[in-house]
């Protein structure tokens, strides 16, 4: 596979999704055959992902699916719709960029556990905590999949990988403590062989209003095969769904999670291997994208509408 950087545009379609539109269908969305080898979980996530939009019905022009670079991060070329495809690790910011700068778009962005936690790791903690609107998807198959394998940041400890012939060595991280611990607003797990619940998880953070991550297993068949059976109940293994407070006043809902409370959220994430799966953390802060259009309005006030060359010119001369 090729990783070029390229800037997809929708393929012409008839105006569709928003009010008073033809709904957005499956065959809208779908653009180029996905690449990924028979039996990646990145098919699921994909075909998930397609229903979430069908459900959303956002006028078709307004959505934007980002990535890095990895076999996830190929994901906007099978979604139609605009997007790009970045440089490896650096999606979050070229994603927050278009979400401050376009109030109108819905920005997704999609990558590895390598784009995300090794080399975008500095970016994916600054985006959450900044908590700009957007979703980021994270297929994490502990491996890097695209490079055939080499050790990933959540690869387990003894695993057998081209950079560690004889077994990894080092602390993986743990997606969901590190997310929570940067400052996403919302924290979600989900495993690709779950369909309805990925397609739940992945809808919940859309909605979310700010930063809202979705961590989801998804098997690399090549490389990594069955490294997510252990949660996988086709499999012989026990899918952990968080149960979430509803409120209720029943004697069981003092057990159930409330995604507001952090210090539980950090007990469920540091559950053994396999863990949890569901929504670990939502908490609504203001976002960047609302701060920094205050922050305009009151410059744009203060100076009595000037044109942005006119302040630029003006902040360069109190520097002179
Ligand atoms: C700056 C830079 N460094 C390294 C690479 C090589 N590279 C491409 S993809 C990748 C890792 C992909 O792993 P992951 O993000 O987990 O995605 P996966 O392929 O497993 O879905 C690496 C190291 C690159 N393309 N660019
Ligand atoms: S190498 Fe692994 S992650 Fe990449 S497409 Fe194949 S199965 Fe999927
Ligand atoms: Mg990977």
């Amino acid at each position: 596979m090729s990783s070029e950087n390229i800037v997809t545009a929708p393929v012409e379609v008839p105006a569709m999704g928003g009010p008073g539109r033809p709904a957005l269908a499956k065959k809208t969305l779908v653009s180029d055959h996905p690449t990924w080898c028979p039996g990646c979980g990145d098919f699921a996530v994909l075909a998930s992902f397609y229903k979430v939009l069908e459900k959303l019905n956002y006028p078709q022009e307004s959505i934007v699916t980002f990535a890095g670079i990895g076999c996830s991060s190929r994901f906007p070329y099978f979604v139609n719709s605009y997007g790009g495809h970045y440089i490896h690790g650096r999606s979050l910011p070229f994603a927050a960029a278009i979400s401050l700068g376009r109030e109108d778009l819905h920005v997704f962005v999609f990558g590895g556990d390598g784009d995300g936690f090794s080399i975008g790791g500095n970016h994916l903690f600054h985006a959450a905590r900044k908590n700009t609107r957007m979703t980021y998807v994270i297929m994490d198959n502990s491996v890097y999949g695209l490079t055939k394998k080499q050790t990933s940041p959540t690869s387990p400890i003894g695993f057998k990988s081209k950079t560690d012939p004889w077994g990894a060595i080092d602390q993986p991280v743990n997606p969901i403590r590190t997310l929570l611990n940067a400052g996403a607003t919302f924290v979600a797990r989900s495993h690709a062989t779950q369909v309805n619940h990925m397609t739940e998880m992945m809808l919940r953070a859309a909605q979310h209003d700010g930063f809202s991550v979705v961590e989801i297993l998804s098997e690399c068949v090549e490389f990594n095969e069955g490294a997510f059976d252990a949660a996988n109940n086709r499999k012989g293994g026990q899918f952990r769904t968080i149960e979430l407070k509803k409120n209720d006043g029943s004697p069981e809902d003092a057990a159930r999670h409330d995604p507001a409370d952090e210090a539980n959220a950090y007990r469920l994430a540091i559950e053994p291997w396999p863990g949890y799966f569901g929504v670990f953390y939502e908490v609504h802060r203001p976002t960047k994208n609302q701060l920094e259009a205050d922050l305009v309005k009151k410059a744009r006030e203060k100076t009595k509408g000037a044109g942005a060359l006119d302040l630029l010119q003006s902040s360069f001369a109190k520097l002179r």
